[in-house]
């Protein structure tokens, strides 16, 4: 059996994790050979919830559920973390307003990303769920000036995985024929479902579906269906938003499948001329446990424009909460080449390769 690896969840007696933690323990996410320790944390009043999610979890008997702890706390929770998966946030509440939601979460992810720089492991992979995730990701990152801001992502698989499911259904084809769908920039109603480079079975998807119901119907569609769910079912997107995250974390760990493109919100490094520093997601591939972007991919006007306006309301996001953004770490996110990157994983026993060997460490983009 391979060593296993800690896996930190914040929001951990949410609906989110309650599909989720299933999954994980099952080898879902980190693959069938792969023995997790999961590391569960909720706020205090939550920890009697969290106790029974636990027993249920035991009571599984999953061959590869290491160990589970529960914590009320971040710091204890993201100790010799491996991977991060912060699904808990403070939901919009009555008469809230944007900036209001986005203040109060920043306190929030401003003790998470110092929590992270301080306890969790060097090589840590942090994906951000709860909303607003790519401004979350942001402030998580920046009060983490010993880790790569690399190593912040953010939630928009399910935006993706929505896209494919629903091109997939209008031309009759299968989800598994759906190829290079992209969603660009913020997890919000601007977000950009881009079609241009996608194809059905081979063929151009553009070609197959009509103009006018990709611009009117499918865009829409894609760019509001967390609220339809709501809608329909009384409660948000659980079980569609445990898969995403299961999808998103195996591609980053496990890599991409051959020929396959996913959006992840990453921070920008000024491809596609979006601003440098912000979270936004982009078309990416991944292997050796890194992401890259894909590159050169043709934007029509169209396009520019509406990936123009998902990057304005993150530079807005960005704005609101620049007063809490500390400063020192601004210049590693604006020059990606000149932050750490780890390639060296440690093991908080002390048999790993010692914090500032070497041994191990690389340049190379990926
Ligand atoms: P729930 O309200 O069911 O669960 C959230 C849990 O987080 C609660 O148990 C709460 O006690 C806990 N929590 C709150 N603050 C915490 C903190 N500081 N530390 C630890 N735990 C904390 O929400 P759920 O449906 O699970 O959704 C979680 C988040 O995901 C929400 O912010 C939601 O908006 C967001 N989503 C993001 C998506 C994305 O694609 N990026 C899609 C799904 C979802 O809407």
């Amino acid at each position: 059996m391979r060593r296993p690896v800690r896996i930190a969840v914040t929001g951990a007696a949410g609906s989110i994790a309650n599909n989720l933690l299933f999954k994980i323990a099952s080898g879902e996410m980190m693959g069938k050979d792969q023995p997790v320790i999961l590391q569960l944390i909720e706020v205090p009043q939550a920890m009697e919830a969290l106790r029974g999610i636990a027993m249920e979890l035991e009571d599984c008997a999953y061959p590869l559920l290491h160990t589970i702890t529960l914590h009320d706390n971040v710091e204890d929770g993201f100790k010799g973390a491996h991977h991060a998966l912060l699904i808990g946030s403070r939901p919009r509440g009555p008469g809230m307003e944007r900036r209001d939601l986005l203040e109060i979460n920043a306190e929030i992810f401003t003790r998470q990303g110092r929590a992270l720089n301080d306890y969790a492991n060097r090589d840590v992979k942090v994906l951000v769920v709860g909303n607003p995730a790519n401004t979350n990701a942001l402030i998580a990152s920046r009060n983490a000036p010993d880790l790569s801001p690399c190593q912040f992502t953010a939630l928009t698989r399910l935006d993706h995985n929505r896209a494919k499911g629903i091109l997939a259904n209008h031309t009759g084809a299968c989800s598994k024929d759906v190829k290079n769908v992209i969603v660009w920039g913020n997890h919000s109603p601007t977000q950009y479902p881009d079609l241009h480079h996608a194809n059905v079975l081979g063929r151009p998807a553009l070609e197959q579906i009509d103009n006018n119901w990709y611009r009117e119907s499918f865009i829409p569609t894609i760019q509001t269906r967390g609220g339809e769910i709501i809608k329909a079912r009384g409660q948000s997107s659980a079980a569609s938003a445990a898969q995403a995250i299961v999808d998103h974390m195996r591609d980053w760990v496990l890599g991409t499948d051959v020929g396959e493109v996913v959006s992840m919100a990453i921070v920008s490094d000024g491809s596609y001329g979006i601003a440098k520093g912000i979270i936004y997601s982009f078309p990416v591939r991944c292997d050796y446990g890194r992401y890259q972007i894909v590159q050169g991919l043709e934007i029509s006007e169209y396009s520019r424009q509406r990936m123009t306006a998902t990057e304005q309301e993150l530079l807005d996001e960005k704005a609101m909460v620049e007063h809490l953004l500390p400063k020192e770490p601004e210049a590693s996110h604006q020059e990606l080449s000149t932050c750490i990157r780890s390639g060296v994983t440690l093991y908080a026993d002390g048999t790993g390769p010692e914090a500032n060997s070497k041994y191990l460490t690389t340049t190379r983009v990926m």
